[in-house]
């Protein structure tokens, strides 16, 4: 396959006018019209016209109303074009029900949809397809579908057609179009302006009770981004589509975003607490995006961190204003450890903004989005919360319909601050993850903090530049009190040191406050300075981290030297779990364990190959001490978790929730579940029916409880794939392939389906000892069906073959099998493009 370079950025030779797209739907044989008008792009080298165009069935083409018989290639075609401006029109034929890939226009269940990001527009019609040429673009749509969308407004509509046209110029990959048997919800949304905006929830037939909470969630964004960002919306209507089959989450389509049902569709009965917050963020994501995505968009893909680094800065910001903000960080924290430090510590390792690829579709990943936020986190508390306010109105105002770089990101940075960010701008061109090297010294009332930063080299990185790191530092007195409150300090050498002047005692440092940037803070520091820190630090991010380090340190004892449980920690911890002050929510975060993932991350740093039996023997052991050492707590905070309203998904409730659900699976270990089986007989909703399932899992007395979840919600989906991956995750190491295998055969593992999919292999890969069983079943079982589905659809199984990432950490003999494995997917023939990449680059 060939590889793109951002060097190599060359504009395109026309701009576009205007596009007018027919679209005649037919499962097998939809025809799609385009009518093109181009003139001359007076900033772009002189260049052959070229069109791309993939899976298109080429009816006629014609310049100025002649017609032409253009070069067709395997990605698009070329032609002769006049030296003006040209009309170009164009009729192609596709077969959306044959589309498993779900880019471009496929079907769902009889439903017509699109999925053009990055480049699936190229698969509906010949069209420059590419980020940086905008149009406006109107659309008829031919059909006979009761319900017919696309981007923007709508015009006209009559027997069998709907017209629609969206007046902002915007890139091919936001072009959508949605058409089938659909029910709406419908809103609707006073401007800030005092316009009128239409809002609607299209859901296939049955789904409709489970559009409220999406509704509300969109308003709230709506209005969060006014008030936070100045920010209106720009149309007069706003819909959302819910679809099944959906390779992401969702996307951002101009005034037409389509979601994944499961990213939308919620109700106490079906979705857990997890579940509606992820809704709400997601939506709030996809909404955002109308201004930092689709107002101002991406000059090419290796940008993309502009708009979903920022976006996604953005919806966690949403999400800690709405619900608790330490929660958010520390879930935040917990989730960038997850998946982006793998990832930037492993061969597929790569810069924020990347500097080329392959296959676009494999760079939507942690980095881009996750370390991507962070950065802009991190600008955001160098230049404080009100330049940056600044900054961002200047953004808007300035490249407002543009197609933007990071360089004209950073530029409004300098030039309304004042800054100059050359040094920060290596966050985006620099791979890995920097390790933060802590010492200190006090001398006569002076203490000094000294900071060493190194990154280890990644795949074509072998030397690493320091890097702009903003450190939050208190201080605290060896009484317990903050002497010195949160202090951001600026690093930008390889070594420095900071002073603090004045302290009548040599200080306790609680560093890197509210994990102030995205790096692995190595401190050696002793266990009582860590439980000094639980019980007295006043950031929250660093009293539960010191609670994590004590928990890690305990794990680590236990595997590499074969000690015991923390007695200690566990006596320390119960003291924060009785405080009643604290957040139920903090309070569950403080009681979860590292993953295992985690552990064997942890583990390989130090130079110890991680025994995956071990890890997993470690962590039982230890939640069985936590379980015995807190029998008389445990139903004082079941009792103190109870919910006695009626259901809200709301951050009070889905705390106690949360906080209850960590108790009841220490409980399972004292009583073998038989709290579990009496939360589940009366549970009224999903959060409490779930967990109380995975207790029973766990606790090996599931079977009866599987088959009544089974009877009571085999029609629905989304539940289902609850069922199916809850019964892979939960399930004891040594019964998780043949647990996940079985499951393949039954006739509603759908597995085209990439939910479905997901909710088997994804929860094998995340069941660490499972996956990683000593006789390599886990990785033969899972690179089976990547094979397969690579068939079907690319995209999700390129996404999946990540699980393979951390494959040099393991020990000689496993790491030959996932070798083993990934050789054989590599020599597949026929794969992918998208698989290919991510195969070379795991294995290089
Ligand atoms: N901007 C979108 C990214 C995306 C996507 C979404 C659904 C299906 C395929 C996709 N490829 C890329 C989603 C987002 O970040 O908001
Ligand atoms: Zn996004």
């Amino acid at each position: 396959p060939q590889t793109i370079y951002l060097k190599d950025y060359t504009p395109f030779g026309w701009q576009v006018a205007d596009v007018h797209l027919t679209v005649a739907l037919s499962p097998d044989a939809t025809r799609v019209r385009s009518r093109i008008r181009f003139e001359p792009n007076p900033d772009a080298p002189a260049q052959r016209f070229f069109l791309h165009g993939e899976d298109l069935r080429l009816i006629r083409a014609s310049i100025d109303g002649t017609e032409v018989t253009p070069v067709l290639t395997a990605e698009g075609l070329e032609c002769d074009v006049p030296e003006g401006g040209f009309l170009w029109e164009s009729e192609v034929e596709i077969a959306p029900a044959a589309n498993t890939a779900l880019e471009g226009l496929y079907m769902s269940n009889g439903m017509y949809c699109t999925q053009c990001e990055a480049e699936g527009f190229r698969k509906i019609t010949y069209y420059p397809d590419r980020p940086d040429v905008m149009s406006v673009f109107t659309v008829r749509i031919e059909g006979d579908e009761p319900v017919k969308l696309s981007n923007g407004n709508p015009v006209a509509q009559g027997e069998g057609w709907a017209e629609w046209h969206d007046p902002w110029p915007k890139p091919a990959y936001l072009f959508a179009l949605v058409a089938g048997e659909l029910l709406n919800h419908p809103g609707s949304f006073t401007t800030m302006s005092g316009r009128e905006v239409e809002l609607n929830i299209y859901v296939r037939p049955g789904d409709e009770g489970k559009c409220a909470f999406g509704m509300q969630a969109l308003k709230d964004s709506m209005r969060w981004d006014e008030e936070v960002y100045g920010r209106e919306y720009d149309l007069d209507i706003f819909n959302i589509v819910a679809v099944d089959d959906f390779n992401m989450g969702a996307m951002e389509n101009k005034g037409l975003n389509v979601f994944n049902s499961s990213c939308v569709l919620a109700s106490p009965e079906t979705s857990t607490d997890a579940n509606f917050e992820r809704i709400e963020a997601i939506i709030a994501h996809e909404y955002f995006h109308n201004w930092t995505g689709n107002r101002i968009t991406c000059r090419d893909w290796f940008q993309l961190c502009l708009k979903e680094g920022l976006t996604v800065f953005r919806d966690s910001q949403f999400t800690s204003d709405m619900r608790s903000a330490e929660v958010k960080r520390i879930s935040d924290v917990i989730d960038l450890r997850a998946r982006q430090f793998p990832e930037d510590q492993g061969p597929l390792s790569h810069p924020v903004r990347p500097e080329s690829f392959q296959e676009i579709n494999n760079f939507y990943t942690a980095t881009v989005y996750e370390k991507g936020a962070e950065v802009i986190g991190m600008l955001r508390r160098l230049v404080g919360a009100e330049a940056y306010g600044k900054a961002l109105d200047l953004y808007f105002e300035r490249h407002d319909g543009q197609a933007c770089t990071i360089e004209d990101w950073l530029k409004v940075f300098e030039d309304s601050t004042g800054r100059d960010l050359t040094q920060f701008k290596r966050w985006y061109s620099q791979s890995g993850t920097p390790h933060l090297k802590v010492s200190d010294d006090y001398t006569d009332g002076t203490y000094t903090l000294t900071f060493t930063q190194e990154t280890p080299p990644t795949p074509g990185q072998p030397e690493k530049a320091p890097q702009v790191l903003p450190i939050a530092v208190g201080l605290l007195n060896p009484n317990g009190d903050e002497v010195v409150p949160t202090t951001m300090l600026e690093m930008t050498e390889a070594t420095q040191s900071f002073t603090f002047e004045g302290l009548n005692a040599k200080p306790v440092p609680s560093i890197l406050r509210g994990f102030s940037a995205p790096v692995v803070l190595m401190r050696e520091s002793t266990a009582e300075e860590k439980s000094f820190l639980l019980a007295h630090d006043t950031d929250a991010f660093n009293r539960w981290e010191a609670s994590r380090d004590l928990a890690r340190a305990c794990l680590l004892a236990m595997i590499t030297e074969g000690a015991g449980p923390d007695l200690a920690w566990i006596d320390a911890l119960e003291q924060v779990l009785r405080d009643t002050t604290l957040d139920p929510a903090f309070r569950a975060l403080m009681l979860a364990l590292p993953t295992q993932a985690e552990l064997a991350q942890m583990l390989h740093a130090r130079g110890v190959t991680p025994d995956p039996d071990a890890i997993y023997a470690a962590t039982e052991t230890l939640r069985d001490a936590m379980a015995t050492r807190w029998s008389a707590l445990l139903p004082e905070l079941m009792a103190e978790a109870q919910v006695d309203a009626p259901y809200a998904p709301d951050a009070e409730q889905s705390g106690k929730r949360t906080l209850g659900n960590a108790v009841l699976s220490l409980q399972t270990r004292l009583d073998g579940g038989k709290a579990a089986q009496a939360q589940y007989d009366a549970a009224d909703n999903m959060t409490m029916q779930l967990s109380a399932l995975s207790c029973l899992i766990t606790a090996g007395a599931e079977d009866a409880a599987l088959a009544a979840f089974e009877a009571q919600w085999k029609d629905d989906r989304l539940v289902m794939d609850k069922w199916f991956a809850l019964q892979v995750a939960a399930t004891a190491p040594e019964k998780a392939v043949a647990r996940a295998a079985a499951l393949t055969e039954r006739a509603d593992f759908d597995w085209k389906n990439p939910n479905r999919f997901r909710a088997v292999m994804g929860s094998l890969a995340m069941n660490h000892a499972g996956f990683h069983a000593r006789d390599g079943s886990g990785y033969r079982f899972l690179a089976d069906w990547l094979i397969k589905l690579d068939e079907k659809n690319p995209q999700t199984t390129a996404r999946m073959c990540s699980v393979f990432q951390t494959w040099k950490r393991y020990d000689a003999d496993r790491q030959a099998l996932m070798k083993a494995a990934l050789e054989r997917i590599a020599a597949r023939p026929g794969l992918s493009r998208d698989v290919t990449e991510m195969v070379t680059r795991l294995l290089g």
